[in-house]
């Protein structure tokens, strides 16, 4: 039934161009994106999804985490500005230059977390909501138009306090549930993500299951971010972010006969995907 619902339309992969860079453009003309997470054990996520956000044009990436994980971010990209969490008076700088914000990969759960995410829920920035972000906003619910939510279907389930088998019986009927009660516009990952904005609702047919690994939805958080600090559209980056991210996933199964991939594979083939595409 869900299938033939006419208002169910397929991402169209002609539609999906990335932002102009114009000639005499400079990085303070593509946004200026601030990630936030990784609390301790979990730094890969954010490190992943600040590095996604760079390479797809974020004009300054920045990260907000964990102490332990400055070091090893600058070493990895020193690109990308990242501060310790615990700075206050430098939180609160970086928050207020940001021009778009993410939230959660890798963020936990802890008060210190949950009090962040208060206070940047009160901002009226457009967002991207990912991982610990959405279960923190599961115990905590609140509407906003003007941010991207991105759950898997563990997180969706726990966003609609039911089980994840009630989520994947009805994926339509779950993202829709999940648009009207928290706003913005709403991806529900897993084969066949959909996207869901005002009265639409997408259907992304690329994809394939070498995605199934640890940091792949990380790396849709930071594609996500990086577009929407180029154009400070949702629904845009979002019909854009979930068709690259798994573009590019088919792109590298079918160039190089991989069956599994490791999330950061696809880093660097944003553009190689566009191009190809185009
Ligand atoms: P099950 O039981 O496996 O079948 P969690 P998480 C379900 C960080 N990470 N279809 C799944 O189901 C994240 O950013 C850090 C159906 C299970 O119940 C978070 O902050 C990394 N079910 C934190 O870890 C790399 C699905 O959801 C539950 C599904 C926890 O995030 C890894 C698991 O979800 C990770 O990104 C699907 N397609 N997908 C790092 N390198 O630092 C998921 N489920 O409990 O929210 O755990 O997603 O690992
Ligand atoms: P996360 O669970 O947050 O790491 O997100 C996993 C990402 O990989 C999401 O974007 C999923 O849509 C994608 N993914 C995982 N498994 C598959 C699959 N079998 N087919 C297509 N996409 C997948
Ligand atoms: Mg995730």
């Amino acid at each position: 039934k869900d299938i033939v619902d006419s208002s169910i339309e397929v991402l169209d992969p002609k539609k999906q161009v990335l932002p102009e860079r114009l000639a005499a453009s400079h990085k303070g003309e593509y946004g200026r994106g601030v990630l936030i997470g990784g609390d301790q054990g979990m730094g890969g996520a954010i490190l992943l999804a600040s590095e996604a956000c760079l390479n797809i044009g974020c004009g300054l990436t920045s990260v907000l985490t964990h102490p332990d994980h400055i070091m090893p971010s600058l070493s990895r990209t020193p690109e990308i500005m990242v501060q310790d969490w615990f700075d206050l008076a430098k939180y609160q700088q970086r928050i207020d230059w940001g021009t778009v914000i993410a939230i959660g990969p890798g963020l936990g759960q802890s008060e210190f977390a949950r009090q962040k995410f208060d206070e940047l829920s009160a901002l009226s920035l457009p967002k991207v909501l990912d991982a610990d972000a959405l279960n923190l906003l599961a115990k905590s619910p609140n509407y906003d138009r003007n941010r991207i939510l991105t759950p898997h279907p563990g997180e969706a389930a726990r966003l609609l306090n039911v089980s994840i088998s009630e989520i994947e019986q009805n994926r339509y009927g779950a993202i829709r549930q999940l648009q009207n009660k928290y706003g913005g516009c709403v991806i529900l990952k897993g084969a066949g993500t959909l996207v869901c904005y005002e009265d639409r609702i997408l259907v992304c047919t690329a994809g394939n299951a070498a995605m199934a690994t640890s940091g792949m939805g990380d790396i849709l958080t930071g594609i996500l971010v990086g577009l929407l600090a180029q154009t400070q559209d949702i629904f845009l980056s979002a019909c854009l972010g979930v068709w690259l991210h798994s573009a590019c996933a088919d792109y590298i199964v079918m160039e190089t006969g991989k069956n599994v991939l490791k999330a950061s594979d696809l880093i660097d083939y944003f553009h190689v995907v566009m191009k190809s595409s185009s």
